[in-house]
């Protein structure tokens, strides 16, 4: 973009700026030396006015696509004087130039209206004047291409995580000018996957944390005020949650600080309350190019991610659409290099790769006709853009999972085995799962679900007698799995209902390297890397909607997929399975008798002994789609 002379207005700003304490950095004062800023309310068609700022390119004249997030996490700085740090998705995009529009999504901060959290898709809308996000976002994306000055038509909406979902719901029935939307970690099934429950359990650690800082605005719109973390009054979280006992019991916490806690509790079934939320089964009509993008470490929102991007490929054969999945944790490619995480380490710097290689080209092809977008050398656009974990690579990929992967059974065996070949003697595991003393996440005194959780070493978890443990012999080849791999598992439960917890896990040779430096003094030889790991509440085995009693030890089947993956087991290591009953304070505990599980006295919670049939016919395995 051309300097403007606006030198003298930008060395105020710095002043000011250092004043107040703010020190600006060099990308500051690009943006305010070649923005202006605007503040907007944008009317919606009920009459609502939506806060809008609009940061356009001081260079008038040249026409520029216009780049839209749209957010309940508020769009501050507020005040046409007031410049963020960044604008657009990372660095690069301020100097390549857009207009940037900042939205508070409808009910938030300065916007009007009223907040539904995580609202519903309207089908059916009752009128002219009736909204829900998609028309609302139709209705700015008009606005602001028939207002803002020197738009070359053409919009791009992006967002992770709360923005992300709010990505997705642009591309239902969207407005003509929207070309180009990347949903990031979009919560798109926060009723099963994604946010607050998995397969029927609640994540207790995750949510509690949220809501006792996202809070519904009291009254007239009005700017943040400053959130207070919530005070634990330990750093042992485990213990916190232990003593809050049954989840009614934090209702003294967060009654009345935010009402969808008291959902979340009420709806403990995937009802209509939570289907009505999901995203993927409104992609049909999809006409934006779209990049799909999520971190094979991410603790939140991964397991709505793959899914949005399927129902977006499977209904919308023309749509150019792309799945990008990348070693990070929540929202990492926006903000972190990407070389390593937690104790794991991945040769080079995936962040920044995808923010210049990926998304900048992408939104550049689509909004400005500049480039190849991500197009490869010989013309072919990927629709999986992957990397592979264990073997440290990028992968690009015609269809997600790739053709070539083939199905094969991984079978529990006896002595702790695991194996391709199945047993033919039928036999049990057992373990006794006691509620009073749940199996933690990590081993360490700290917060209950750690941002990196699902790198970290499991063998903590080995030397527990309520987990079981199985494993194969040193691999002599790669082993890649590429897709979601699905326990399938015959159980017993003393109880009437219980938890299985399946963990997919690389055991590092025992001559494994340590990185280096190593400040923690972190062994990675016979390192247990979680590779997956995902809770199923057994009740809901025939159905996620109409929960069921187990017959107390009466064997019965319990299938599940777990999120994608794409990671290769390499020669010398070993691919191990644990499976428990409990995942605390992530999950919530399970009493083990079939009841209303928030509303259980503490009396309910029972030991129950869970057995783990495996060999025979029906033995419990797990299915993994394996690259050949
Ligand atoms: N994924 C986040 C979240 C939403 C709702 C409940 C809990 C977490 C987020 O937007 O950060």
């Amino acid at each position: 973009m051309r300097t403007p002379a606006a030198a003298i207005a930008v060395l105020l700003w710095c002043a000011a700026a250092t004043a107040q304490d703010e020190k600006p950095n060099a990308q500051a004062i690009y943006i305010h030396a070649h923005y202006t800023k605007y503040d907007f309310r944008i009317p919606m068609r009920d009459g609502a006015k939506l806060f809008t700022s609009v940061y356009v390119p001081k260079d008038r004249g040249t026409p520029y696509p216009i780049l839209m997030l749209r957010t309940p996490y508020s769009i501050e700085p507020y005040g046409i004087d007031n410049y963020p740090k960044k604008l657009g998705p990372a660095d690069s995009f301020a100097q390549e130039g857009f207009i940037f529009a900042y939205q508070d999504v409808r009910g938030r901060y300065l916007s009007e209206g009223t907040f539904t959290e995580v609202p519903p898709h309207k089908l059916r809308l009752t009128g002219p004047r009736d909204t829900d996000e998609s028309t609302d976002t139709y209705d700015t994306i008009d606005w602001l291409i028939k207002n803002v000055p020197d738009n070359n038509g053409k919009v791009g909406i992006w967002g992770v995580s709360y923005a992300g979902f709010f990505a997705a719901f642009s591309l239902i029935d969207s407005h003509p000018a929207l070309a180009a939307v990347s949903p990031q970690a979009p919560m798109a099934d926060v009723g099963n996957g994604d946010d607050i429950y998995h397969n029927g359990v609640f994540y207790l650690a995750a949510n509690f944390g949220f809501y006792t800082s996202f809070k519904p605005r009291a009254g007239e719109p009005a700017r943040r005020r400053p959130s207070e973390a919530f005070d634990y009054g330990t750093p042992d979280q485990y213990d916190f949650y232990l003593r809050m006992g049954p989840l009614i019991s934090g209702n003294r916490y967060l009654q009345h600080a935010n009402p969808f806690w008291e959902e979340a509790l009420k709806h403990t079934r995937y009802d209509e309350y939570w289907r009505s939320r999901a995203l993927p089964q409104y992609m049909h009509g999809v006409k934006p190019a779209t990049l799909v993008v999520g971190g094979w470490f991410d603790a939140e929102d991964l397991g709505g991610t793959p899914k949005l991007f399927r129902a977006i490929d499977q209904n919308n054969p023309l749509a150019p659409d792309t799945l990008v999945m990348g070693p990070w944790s929540h929202g990492g490619w926006s903000r972190d290099n990407g070389d390593r995480l937690g104790y794991l380490r991945f040769g080079s710097k995936t962040g920044e790769y995808f923010r210049d290689q990926i998304e900048l080209p992408f939104f550049v092809r689509n909004l400005k006709g500049k480039g190849d977008g991500l197009k490869s050398a010989d013309g072919r656009m990927p629709k999986a853009l992957v990397f592979e974990t264990g073997a440290n690579q990028w992968q690009r990929f015609d269809v997600w999972p790739p053709r070539s992967a083939v199905t094969r059974e991984l079978y529990l065996d006896a002595g702790g085995k695991l194996s391709f070949e199945r047993p033919e003697q039928a036999a049990y595991d057992e373990y006794l799962s006691d509620p009073s003393k749940p199996v933690p996440v990590t081993p360490e005194i700290g917060p209950g679900m750690p941002g990196d959780y699902m790198t970290r070493d499991q063998r903590f978890a080995s030397q527990r007698p309520d987990v079981l443990v199985y494993q194969t012999e040193p691999l002599d080849r790669d082993i890649s799995v590429a897709g979601p791999p699905v326990a399938s598992l015959s159980v017993s439960t003393s109880g009437t209902d219980s938890d299985f917890v399946v963990k997919l896990i690389d055991v590092y040779p025992s001559d494994y390297p340590n990185p280096e430096p190593n400040p923690a003094n972190i062994k990675m030889g016979g390192y247990q890397q979680l590779v997956r790991g995902e809770p199923f509440r057994g009740k809901f085995r025939n159905s996620l909607d109409k929960p069921e009693p187990f017959t107390p030890d009466q064997p019965a089947h319990v299938e599940f997929a777990m999120p994608d993956v794409l990671h290769t087991f390499r020669p010398g290591h070993r691919i191990m399975v644990q499976i428990q009953s409990s995942w605390f304070p992530m999950a919530d505990r399970n009493p083990q008798r079939f009841e209303e599980i928030p509303f259980a006295k503490p009396e309910d919670f029972q030991k129950a002994r869970e057995r783990v049939y495996r060999g025979g016919p029906d033995g419990s395995r797990l299915r993994l789609t394996i690259i050949e």
